[in-house]
């Protein structure tokens, strides 16, 4: 698992240089800019059982064979795994989002889970649907200027975008 920090630490030492001017300079933006992070963490982190919630009754309003029996969310057991599967993708994606750095969720979330539901027959593309709905919710959080500073929340948003599309890419 690596953050922002390790990862350009790491790629500098295989080549024994020094950091560089621009790796500094970017280093130097993400602390900067550590409160938009952190607050964006906190708020989808303290909305995670309603995002989750609300984008699989989303998933299953526009899919309802996941549903009908002999789908693949039918009974109560296969519906709990599916709710579980999305919070554990929206899980990953907030420690990658507060690491700045997508490793902790493709080492320990996306590696191997195509294949795995490749195994169970559970169709990846429409986890992919349901995760794409966690990002919008997620991005109407941290994009809702109620109760918090004004800002330039672009770059974070369309960082915390990348994490929700490489978890749809990764099973789709
Ligand atoms: C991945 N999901 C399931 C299983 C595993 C995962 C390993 C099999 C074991 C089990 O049932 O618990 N586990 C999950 C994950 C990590 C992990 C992401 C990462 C660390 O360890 N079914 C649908 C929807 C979708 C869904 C499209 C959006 O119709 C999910 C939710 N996952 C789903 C279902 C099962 C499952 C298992 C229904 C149960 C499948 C079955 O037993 O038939």
């Amino acid at each position: 698992v690596l953050d922002a920090f390790a990862k350009v630490i790491t790629q500098a030492d295989a080549r024994g240089e020094y950091l560089s001017a621009a790796q500094l300079d970017a280093l130097a933006a993400l602390v900067k800019d550590g409160n938009k992070r952190a607050d964006t963490v906190n708020r989808i982190t303290s909305n995670s059982s309603a995002i989750v919630a609300n984008a699989a009754r989303a998933l299953f309003a526009e899919q309802p064979q996941l549903i009908a029996p002999g789908g693949n969310a039918y009974t109560n057991r296969r519906n709990a795994a599916c709710l579980r599967d999305m919070e554990i993708i929206l899980r990953y994606v907030t420690y990658a989002i507060f690491a700045g750095d997508a490793s902790v969720l493709d080492d320990r979330c996306l590696n191997g889970l195509r294949e795995t539901y490749l195994a169970l027959g559970t169709p990846g593309a429409s986890v992919a649907v349901g995760v794409q709905k966690m990002k919008d919710a997620a991005l109407a959080l941290v994009n809702d200027p109620n109760g918090i500073t004004r800002g330039d929340c672009s770059a974070i948003s369309s960082e915390v975008a990348s994490y929700f599309d490489r978890a749809a890419a990764a099973v789709s």
